[in-house]
Parts: C-alpha cells; sequence; structure tokens
C-alpha cells in the first residue's frame, strides 16, 4: 500500500501581485500531479490549504479541478481536509473543497472524520484554532481509539506542532499527539519535517512553491519542494521524499557597495543564463552612495532579466536620527516621510514610519507585523487589556463545552459567538510567527 502526500499548494497565491507568480503555483501543483501519477501510488492525501483563500478565484478552482479529474482518470482516490487560510470559521460555513465532492474528493471533515481505504484507516480534522485547543485534544483522541481496531492507519491533520513553531504559535505540543498512528500526515508548516513518532513516521512534506520569501531557506536548499511517497506494506513506514523543481530562481544577494561595480555585472550574466527569469532581492550595504542613484543603476542593468526586483540600501551615511536629518534630503523620500510623519504623529510615530518603511520595501511583512503590534500595544495598552478579558472568558466558555460535547456540538454551538474573538486570538498571534513556520 502506496500512498503520496502533498500539502500546502496555496493555490491562488498571486506574489507580489505578479500573475506570473500566480500561474508558476499551477504550474507546479500540475507537476507534482504528474509526478504522482508516474509514482503510480494507490491514493493521494492533501493535508490542507489547498487553496491560499477561503474564496478562491475560479482559476485557482479550475487548477484543483484538473488535478482532480486527472487523477480521476488514473483510479486514484484523494483524500483532503481543510487548512488554516481554506477554512471558514463560521457556524453553518463551507469549505471551498466541498465544490469537490461530487468529483470524487473524499474530504474530511467534522462530519466525515474517518474513511477506509483497503483496510488502512484514513482520519483527520479540519484545521482548528489554538483558542480551541482542547477541543483538538478531544477529537484526537476520539480517531486514536478508532485507530486502535486497525492494523494501519493514518493521520491527517493541518496544524501546528511546538517543536517546529516560534514560541505561542503552536495550537498542540509534540507530547499530546496521539501515539498509535502509523502515519502522520500534517500540513501547516511550509518547511519540509520528517520525523519518527511513536510506532510511525510524522511528516510535513511542506509548501509546494516558495509562499514566502523566507522559504528560500536552508531547509529549501536540503529537501527541496515537493511531496511524499508513503510506503504502509512493511512493519516499519518507509517515505520517499520526491522533489519537484520550482519553476524560477530566488536570489538574495547582499553586495559591498565598494565592489557593487565588479558584482553586477556577474549577477547580470548569471541570471541572464536563467530559462527563466527569477526573483532578486538585492541589498548594497556600506559606503557612501545615494540610494537613488544605485537604485537606477541597478534597475538599468537587471530590471529587464529580473521577474521581480526588490532592491534595499544601506549606506554608511544613512539618515536614522531626527536631527541628522537635512533639509536638503528632502527628495529622499524616506527621509521626506520621517519628517511628515513626525511633524504630524509626533517622534514615536515617525520612527515607526521609517521602521515599517525599512521593513516592507524589502517584503519582511512578519517584522513588520511585530513592530507594528508591538507599537500598537506600547500605545494602546488599555485597549489590550480589555481585550484579554475577552480571552478570557472564551476560554472559560470552551472549557465548560469540553466536558460533554463533541466538536461537531461545539461548533455549532459556538463558532457563530465565538468567530469574533477567535479572529481576534488569530490576529494577536500573527505577531509572534515566523512564516518560515507555516
Ligand atoms: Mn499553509
Amino acid at each position: 500500500m502506496r500512498f503520496a502526500h502533498l500539502s500546502d499548494s496555496h493555490l491562488g497565491t498571486r506574489q507580489f501581485g505578479l500573475m506570473d507568480r500566480e500561474n508558476d503555483f499551477y504550474d507546479v501543483f500540475a507537476k507534482n500531479i504528474d509526478k504522482i501519477i508516474e509514482k503510480d501510488v494507490d491514493f493521494v492525501i492533501h493535508s490542507g490549504d489547498v487553496f491560499d483563500n477561503n474564496r478562491p478565484s475560479t482559476e485557482a478552482l479550475l487548477a484543483f479541478q484538473k488535478a482532480l479529474l486527472r487523477l480521476n482518470e488514473e483510479k486514484i482516490p484523494v483524500y483532503a481536509i481543510a487548512g488554516n487560510h481554506d477554512s471558514i470559521l463560521r457556524k453553518g460555513a463551507m469549505p471551498p473543497l466541498v465544490l469537490f465532492k461530487d468529483l470524487g474528493l473524499k474530504l474530511i471533515s467534522p462530519d466525515n472524520p474517518a474513511y477506509r481505504e483497503g483496510g488502512v484507516l484514513i482520519c483527520g480534522i479540519p484545521y482548528v484554532p489554538s483558542s480551541q485547543g482542547d477541543v483538538l485534544r478531544e477529537k484526537y483522541n476520539q480517531l486514536s481509539r478508532i485507530a486502535d481496531k486497525y492494523l494501519k492507519s493514518i493521520l491527517v491533520s493541518h496544524q501546528g506542532i511546538d517543536k517546529w513553531m516560534h514560541e505561542d504559535t503552536h495550537e498542540i505540543e509534540l507530547s499530546e499527539m496521539p501515539k498509535n498512528f502509523d502515519y502522520y500526515a500534517m500540513g501547516h508548516i511550509h518547511n519540509y519535517i520528517e520525523e519518527d513518532f511513536g510506532d510511525g513516521k510524522l511528516v510535513y512534506p511542506g509548501s509546494m512553491e516558495i509562499w514566502r520569501t523566507s522559504e528560500n531557506n536552508e531547509n529549501y536548499r536540503e529537501h527541496g519542494k515537493g511531496f511524499v511517497v508513503v510506503d504502509l506494506s512493511d512493519k516499519k513506514t518507509e517515505i520517499e521524499r520526491v522533489k519537484i523543481d520550482l519553476p524560477r530562481k530566488f536570489y538574495n544577494e547582499v553586495i559591498d557597495y565598494n565592489k557593487f561595480e565588479e558584482r553586477i555585472p556577474i549577477i547580470k550574466k548569471e541570471i541572464e543564463s536563467l530559462e527563466n527569469k527569477p526573483m532578486l532581492d538585492l541589498s548594497v550595504v556600506g559606503g557612501d552612495f545615494e540610494s537613488a542613484e544605485v537604485y537606477e543603476v541597478i534597475k538599468k542593468t537587471l530590471g529587464d532579466s529580473v521577474l521581480n526586483l526588490r532592491p534595499s540600501f544601506k549606506p554608511d551615511n544613512v539618515l536614522t536620527e531626527e536631527e541628522n536629518i537635512n533639509p536638503d534630503n528632502i527628495l529622499d523620500p524616506r527621509t521626506l516621510l520621517h519628517i511628515k510623519v513626525n511633524d504630524k504623529y509626533g517622534k514615536d510615530a515617525g520612527n515607526l514610519s521609517i521602521n515599517l518603511l525599512d521593513n516592507l520595501s524589502i517584503g519582511r511583512v512578519d517584522d513588520a507585523k511585530i513592530i507594528s503590534d508591538r507599537y500598537y500595544s506600547e500605545h494602546y495598552h488599555a485597549e489590550e487589556e480589555n481585550d484579554s478579558d475577552l480571552n478570557q472568558n472564551t476560554i472559560k466558555e470552551s472549557e465548560k463545552i469540553r466536558e460533554s460535547d463533541s466538536l461537531d456540538d461545539y461548533l455549532d454551538k459556538n463558532l457563530d459567538a465565538a468567530d469574533e474573538e477567535i479572529n481576534d486570538e488569530d490576529y494577536s498571534k500573527s505577531k509572534q510567527m515566523s512564516f518560515d513556520d507555516f
């Protein structure tokens, strides 16, 4: 019994607003499906975040439909759960995956948590936010008791486990995971993770494309992007990592300004030798230079050879302190922003604006979130305290319900009322997350 396990395809992602990048995600997904068919597996499991959004575009829906039809033709069943990106946390709301049930998709949901495939139990639960950790644990226990009755069992789940997440951003601890499954088909973390757990294997196949530039990391260089083929035939679960080449390269170059003139032609030559235009993050550091002038040179030399250029500059003479700002430099947009925001909203807001600009201009969205959240909590502390009162109440509510009800009952009774708090919770959690983590 062999199956393919994939996750986090994020169909519909339009990175940096680029249509080409949206198409990259569709192309990579199709290539994964081709390779899965080639591998001649018995079935496929997708562990969530099929779509980037819980209201996917027609293009994204079609990309998934196409894959399903191809797998149908080959008589390969497909199992899937909703992840945090493609579920809707509202009572009665259905994830977009429901649309594909008539095309044979075996959707693992609170209503249909378990399936049997050739004697193997395939069960799971769609994404549960950390505010409902108790519900998650109880559901895991229920599924674990069912698994006891099977010779081979697979748990499908889209959650962050503490071992691979930053501090408070996980929904479950590794020690709380049920131990009796032969395979843990995980989704959510975008790095590749393979771990011996209990008597089985726990795998996060990772995202299928570089969803955030921070995923162009050590883990990617070592394990690539792709899926795994799992063999349950023997006593020991066997894993084969299958890498699928991505359509374009991501570069993260840092150039010393003193070597700028010799480095630029070398980079130009390298990127022009590539089949597809790459994504280029280019930082110029050190030395005494005008950012605007250097930017013009970079744009003129490399602009046409890359799909996306994100330059950043740190000359030695960079202006950071308010007192260093020279009105002669007023044409520098960074300085201009600082002065204007300072004048209108005060020094703290001025520094915040520069901090956000510096991070956002090089795509550090996660860092920008941390900075703005920190600013918010420093300046609006009273409101934060009110929020945590609200969260306290929510926790009490959920503890009360846990005693008697199943997840389904809980969702039915509470999601309507809890919707806003859940969103708040999710939002406040995001401040400590790194995109490396999911
Ligand atoms: Mn994801």
